[in-house]
């Protein structure tokens, strides 16, 4: 149920402590620290946001998105998954599949209405699946024009000064006064080297996070997505804007898990990133995690190239990495496909352009490459057609993947031992130190050529295998095959409209 209460302008202070208390009496989830042991799915793909459009999409069922998630809760605590990524949730005009946000508060979209959002939410949350939403505050869109900001109202003052909403003479607000623009995009200087600003997009209008009156509006709208039922973020384009936005926002929200999308081929500035979004300073236990786009690369070009995911000894990707003494593994969200890569539709149906063909092809390639991670460091992704539209094969061996994962303990930081008996053959194996046990994972040839025992381990069973990879478990006393425990339900909280939410001076800093 959305029960929606109206904003009373006096509270007393101890109705607001109780307020703080249930906001946050979550805290034992909060800020994932190192060692994450949950498993995501992308609960979307790039056209998901047509469906239960029949009119002007016909032939993908009368159902929304929200709908079809809502449906598939149960499925998606069977399969062990312990988050869901979601699309972006505000309104962003009548079909879009919402990456340019017109209102923020106005959580009725494309995938579905307020009810059916909240109807979803409810479901995942009852199945224990925590609800993590897109977050698009790098830029915004306006109702009709460039500028015409609507719930939140703003005006040419939260638009970054060089924005092109200020340079284009087809914009309304063209050559507005330097007065009554925003700041310029801030210098990244401290994690980037590249002596310039943070990203100025120029399809939307660039937001200036050094206004407190766009900070707070920020953070009313995650509160009010927190009180939905969203329990995490993923930031959107965050090299758009400084990372000490993200702890300031993180500090204020306490989410229960914070990933961002950094530039795609900038794996130092990722570092320097997720370093300077930490919600205490200089603790990268409090930071935010980063998508390992660099991991993700290396699997696509490298397919049945197995020495390649050897890297330096240490893995690949930003979970191989150590820089400066630091295990980046424990900030990595690694994935294979996403819903900006691989093949992708115009609305016609027609595949788009530089999206013709999918990376990862469904047979030995998109197995093997869930081979490696979903059972390596970081916090790994599922794409959701790959678990739910790609056959039953696919979806159990998934399955069967995530499941020896959890029943060994295998989380973000966990210890790797690259096999070089595995390697001098030219195939890849790993033991991989879980909480309850040991995981080995062969990638490439046979049993002929690696398994557990030629490395001197023993007592271990099988637990998945496919299309030349397969994967072993050992866990105390050995005993037979077995299955990891199922999520308990989530609490529900109370539903609240943006504008409810006071934003204390304090968070703002
Ligand atoms: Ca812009
Ligand atoms: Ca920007």
């Amino acid at each position: 149920m959305v029960s929606i209460m109206k904003k009373t302008k006096f509270r007393p202070i101890s109705y607001f402590l109780l307020i703080l208390f249930f906001l946050f009496s979550g805290l034992a989830y909060a800020q994932s620290g190192f060692e994450d042991d949950r498993v995501m799915l992308q609960g979307f793909y790039w056209e998901s946001y047509r469906h239960g459009n029949p009119e002007r999409f016909p032939g993908v069922g009368q159902k929304k998105w929200y709908e079809i998630v809502k449906d598939q809760s149960p499925a998606i605590r069977a399969g062990r998954f312990d988050l869901i990524w979601l699309p972006p949730p505000s309104f962003a005009g009548e079909i879009s599949a919402g990456y340019n946000p017109r209102e923020y508060f106005n959580l009725n979209n494309t995938y579905g209405n307020l009810q059916q959002h909240r109807a979803m939410l409810e479901n995942l949350l009852r199945n224990g699946v925590e609800p993590v939403a897109d977050i698009v505050i790098n830029h915004r869109d306006g109702v009709r024009g460039w500028a015409d900001f609507k719930n939140p109202d703003w005006d040419t003052w939260a638009i970054t000064a060089g924005d092109e909403a200020f340079l284009n003479p087809d914009s309304e607000v063209y050559n507005t006064p330097e007065s009554q623009r925003g700041a310029a995009e801030e210098s990244p200087a401290d994690y980037a080297g590249h002596g310039g600003t943070t990203y100025g997009y120029g399809s939307f209008r660039d937001l200036d996070h050094t206004n407190k009156t766009v900070r707070r509006d920020i953070i009313r709208y995650l509160l009010q997505l927190k009180s939905l039922g969203y329990r995490g973020w993923r930031y959107d384009m965050v090299h758009g804007y400084h990372a000490r936005w993200i702890a300031l926002y993180n500090r204020a929200t306490h989410p229960t898990f914070s990933v961002g999308e950094y530039d795609w081929a900038a794996h130092p500035e990722q570092r320097g990133w997720i370093w300077h979004t930490a919600t205490t300073p200089d603790d990268l236990t409090t930071s935010s995690n980063v998508f390992d786009f660099t991991t993700f690369f290396i699997l696509k070009d490298n397919k049945g190239n197995y020495g390649a995911l050897y890297g330096y000894g240490n893995g690949i990707g930003m979970v191989g990495d150590n820089s400066d003494g630091h295990p980046w593994k424990n900030r990595s969200v690694t994935f294979i496909k996403n819903h900006d890569t691989g093949y992708r539709t115009n609305e016609d149906g027609s595949p788009q352009k530089n999206h013709e063909s999918e990376d990862f092809l469904n047979d030995w390639q998109v197995e093997q490459g869930y081979a490696y991670i979903l059972t390596h460091p970081g916090v790994p992704t599922v794409f959701w057609k790959h678990y739910f539209d790609w056959g039953d094969e696919l979806k159990n061996k998934i399955t069967a993947l995530i499941n020896a994962r959890k029943v060994a303990g295998v989380h973000a930081g966990s210890v790797l031992h690259t096999q070089h008996n595995a390697r001098q053959k030219g195939i890849y194996a790993a033991l991989v130190k879980g909480r309850h046990g040991d995981l080995y994972v062969r990638i490439g040839g046979s049993d002929e050529d690696w398994q557990p025992f030629y490395s001197n381990y023993h007592d271990y069973r099988e637990y998945a295998h496919g299309s030349g990879w397969k994967v072993w478990v050992k866990v105390g006393g050995n005993p037979p095959v077995r299955q990891a425990p199922l999520k308990e339900a989530l609490p529900i909280p109370e539903y609240h409209e943006a504008n409810w939410f006071d934003v204390p001076d304090a968070w703002l800093e």
